[in-house]
């Protein structure tokens, strides 16, 4: 536990799950939060732990679990205790849009997922041709599928960093919205 210590003692800590397909863009957009932000790496096989203070009076504990076909199973382990999710999608890959979609709906069926908030990137917006973030929210029907919970879909790349702040801008929100309805009263809801 002391790894993953955050500077700020009184950072409340959420833990966000990163996820889509294998080459979608997970470790790519961290590496390069990582270097916009003071974050502690950890990486193990598997999975990569990362630590995010976008703001001193949170932080996350960003999950990247593997998104090859092999390890797709093994993201449902990961949902307990999540606060966020965080699922990237590769704009440009057309092949595998309904793979990645079928596994987006899979995991929001998952028990512990229900209700935590959503920010579903639309990766790869530099690349000519990719689909537009309107295309992916429409093709992913995230309306419907996320209407019990908050939703936002945000383009970004994760090479750049272009819309990176946006989107963890707005999972910020979202969280403490959460926790603030889960009557969760800690100290970081009266400072602010
Ligand atoms: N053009 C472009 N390439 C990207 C972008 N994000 C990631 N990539 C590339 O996509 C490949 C897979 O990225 P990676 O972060 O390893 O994906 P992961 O498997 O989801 O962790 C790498 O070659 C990245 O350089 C992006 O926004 N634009
Ligand atoms: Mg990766």
């Amino acid at each position: 536990m002391g790894l993953l210590s955050s500077k700020n003692p009184k950072a409340k800590q959420a833990q966000i799950l990163l996820l889509g397909l294998d080459s979608a863009g997970k470790s790519t957009l961290l590496y390069k939060l990582k270097l916009a932000k003071d974050i502690v790496t950890i990486p193990t096989i598997g999975f990569n732990v990362e630590m995010i203070e976008l703001e001193k009076s949170l932080s996350f504990t960003v999950w990247d679990v593997g998104g090859q076909e092999k390890m797709r199973p093994m993201w449902g382990y990961y949902c307990e205790n999540t606060d966020g999710l965080v699922y990237v999608v590769d704009s440009t890959d057309k092949q595998r849009l309904e793979d990645s979609r079928r596994e987006f709906e899979h995991i929001l069926k998952n028990e512990h997922i229900k209700n935590v908030p959503v920010v579903l990137l639309a990766n790869k917006q530099d690349v000519p041709g990719a689909l537009s973030a309107e295309d992916i929210t429409r093709t992913f029907n995230v309306q419907r599928l996320c209407s019990d919970r908050n939703w936002y879909v945000q383009p970004c790349c994760a090479v750049t960093g272009a819309g990176l702040i946006e989107a963890f801008g707005k999972l910020t929100t979202f969280v403490k919205s959460r926790m603030k309805s889960r009557g969760d009263t800690s100290a970081f809801f009266k400072q602010n």
